[in-house]
């Protein structure tokens, strides 16, 4: 009987609830004050662990709530994955990872969100990217990214470009280049065509400028006006729009 009432709980509960969050503006809101790595029930029914950045700095963007999607802060962890890697998720919520497609289209189906790019380069320069809506498709539309209304902390905006587009593997060609961008850029992401992208926040660390393979750093273009500045840190954080 308690299986069956625990397997139950968050139907009987609906998403949100502070035993089921949905998401880390959830848990803020259910009182937690510390940033860290929680539990989340974007589907209902199972946990999914994740980064959620809590601590505000005091500004108006960044009052805490975020849920981290993706994330790159050493270099420890391979972001050259198949298809069935980038849809479940992948690596080391602790360090570097990415949360995963199907994860990323059950939140922002129930949910409208924000996503803040905050980007750290290897001479201690920080900026950030802010969008006022995000969304990712479901996988019969190719994980369509849609993204809008940026405004400019600093780093300038190098995802509008990829605004309704597919997701792209090396084992799934789903961009709209006659070749492989995840194969050009040694990546995934949501590529356009040729040169493939503005940013490859899941591309190749670089530990900094390295122009002897073009396109294929973790770069943000619109950093230096060039894809060769591979970024010391990069992360994508959602939550929603209040
Ligand atoms: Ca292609």
């Amino acid at each position: 009987m308690m299986i069956f009432l625990a397997a139950f709980l968050p139907l009987l509960l609906g998403s949100g609830s502070a035993l089921t969050p949905f998401d880390c503006s959830d848990i803020q809101n259910s009182g937690e004050t510390l940033s860290g790595i929680y539990a989340i029930y974007p589907a209902g029914d199972f946990p999914v662990w994740v980064y959620c950045h809590i601590v505000s700095d005091g500004t108006v963007e960044d009052n805490g709530g975020w849920t981290v999607i993706q994330r790159r802060v050493d270099g420890s962890m391979n972001f050259y994955q198949p298809w069935n890697q980038y849809k479940r998720g992948f690596g080391n919520v602790e360090t570097e990872y990415w949360l995963g497609l199907e994860n990323m289209f059950q939140l922002t189906r129930n949910r409208a969100y924000m996503l803040r790019v905050d980007l750290e380069d290897f001479n201690g320069r920080k900026g950030y990217a802010l969008y006022s809506s995000f969304s990712v498709g479901a996988e019969g539309d190719g994980y369509k990214l849609q993204v809008s209304g940026f405004t400019d902390g600093g780093a300038g905006d190098s995802l509008t470009f990829h605004n309704g587009l597919k997701f792209t593997t090396f084992d799934k060609d789903q961009d709209i280049d006659d070749n492989n961008c995840a194969k050009m850029r040694l990546g995934g992401f949501w590529y356009r065509a040729t040169p493939c992208h503005y940013t490859n926040p899941n591309g190749i660390y670089l530990w900094g400028r390295d122009a002897t393979i073009f396109g294929i750093g973790n770069a943000w273009y619109t950093w230096e006006n060039s894809v060769a500045v591979g970024m010391k840190t990069i992360s994508m954080k959602i939550k929603p729009v209040s």
